[in-house]
């Protein structure tokens, strides 16, 4: 089971106590979501971080200095967390925020207003693998053990924000209509500008070639790196050791075919197929 002294369960959900209180977790029912809210959604490692960057520069034309002069979760918090409480006043319309949450979890007021989501699913095979590399380094997460036993865990739910197929079964089947955009981490990693005209149509904004040329520039696995707003290094190294393993770690996809045996991964495929069957929901990896 998930470390008590580390994490609290919040509706059968184990989140970081570091960062989720039970005045957070409250502060997050009451929260009033307004029309013009966006929500970046993610399980965990999915590209949460890629997002508060993102997100901050299609909303302002492009200007590059918020990004560079507020730290990630401070720009665009998480809703379940207890930064948001402290910064919700500074953030301007229209507000852009991230949550792990399921679907069932965001609070009343979020499902009765028009705010809008992007809801952004990874490959679960590598997003192990980057949540087994930030447990190593995070000292908030318990120890991951052996990458088998970490495997064990994740296809439990033992892990932050439970099963990854609850979490993409939850978001897969809502009644927002157009009210979602499903991107992937891998398109993302494909083809960032194609995806970001894609968000700003999205959102109903426009960007000049040059604007968008120089966001797509400054959101590369490389450039975002660099940035000390965004790739964590203003957290002690007590917290979060980066000597260990960096949050920006590789930023790619297929970093699993470096981590699973062939048994690993039939057991892993068979398991995730199982649950996945007959919601309806497919992925590009499924056919990997
Ligand atoms: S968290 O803890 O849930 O907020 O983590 P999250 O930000 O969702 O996921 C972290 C992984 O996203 C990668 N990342 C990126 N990849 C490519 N390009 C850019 N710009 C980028 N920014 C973040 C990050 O490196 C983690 O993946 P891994 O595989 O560990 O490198």
């Amino acid at each position: 089971m998930a470390s008590e002294k580390l994490y609290r369960v919040y509706h059968g959900l184990p989140v970081p106590k570091i960062a989720h209180t039970e005045e957070s977790l409250s502060y997050l029912e009451a929260f009033e979501v307004t029309d013009d809210d966006i929500f970046a959604v993610t399980y965990p490692k999915s590209g949460t971080t890629w997002m508060q960057e993102i997100l901050p520069l299609l909303l302002n034309g492009g200007d590059l200095q918020p990004v560079e002069k507020i730290p990630n979760w401070d720009r665009v918090p998480w809703l379940e967390e207890t930064r948001l409480a402290l910064v919700v006043d500074k953030l301007t319309p229209p507000r852009a925020m991230v949550s792990h949450m399921h679907y069932h979890l965001m609070p009343p007021s979020f499902h009765s207003s028009k705010a809008k989501v992007i809801y952004i699913a990874r490959n679960p095979k590598d997003i192990l693998v980057s949540s087994f590399y930030f447990h190593q380094m995070a000292s908030f997460l318990d120890d991951p053990g052996t990458f088998e036993e970490f495997t064990e865990k994740f296809l439990a739910g033992q892990v932050l924000f439970g099963k990854w197929t609850d979490h993409v079964k939850s978001w897969r089947n809502t009644d927002l209509g157009d009210r979602i955009l499903y991107i992937t981490y891998e398109e993302l990693i494909q083809d960032l500008r194609e995806v970001l005209k894609r968000i700003l149509h999205f959102l109903g904004r426009e960007m000049s070639e040059d604007a968008l040329d120089r966001v797509t520039d400054h959101c590369l696995f490389e450039n975002m790196k660099k940035n000390q707003m965004s790739n964590y290094s203003l957290v002690p190294k007590d917290i979060m050791d980066s000597n260990k393993s960096p949050f920006l770690r590789k930023g790619i996809s297929g970093d699993w075919k470096n981590h699973f045996s062939p048994e690993l991964e039939a057991k892993f495929n068979t398991v995730i197929r199982k649950e996945m069957e007959g919601s309806g929901v497919e992925f590009p990896w499924d056919k990997e």
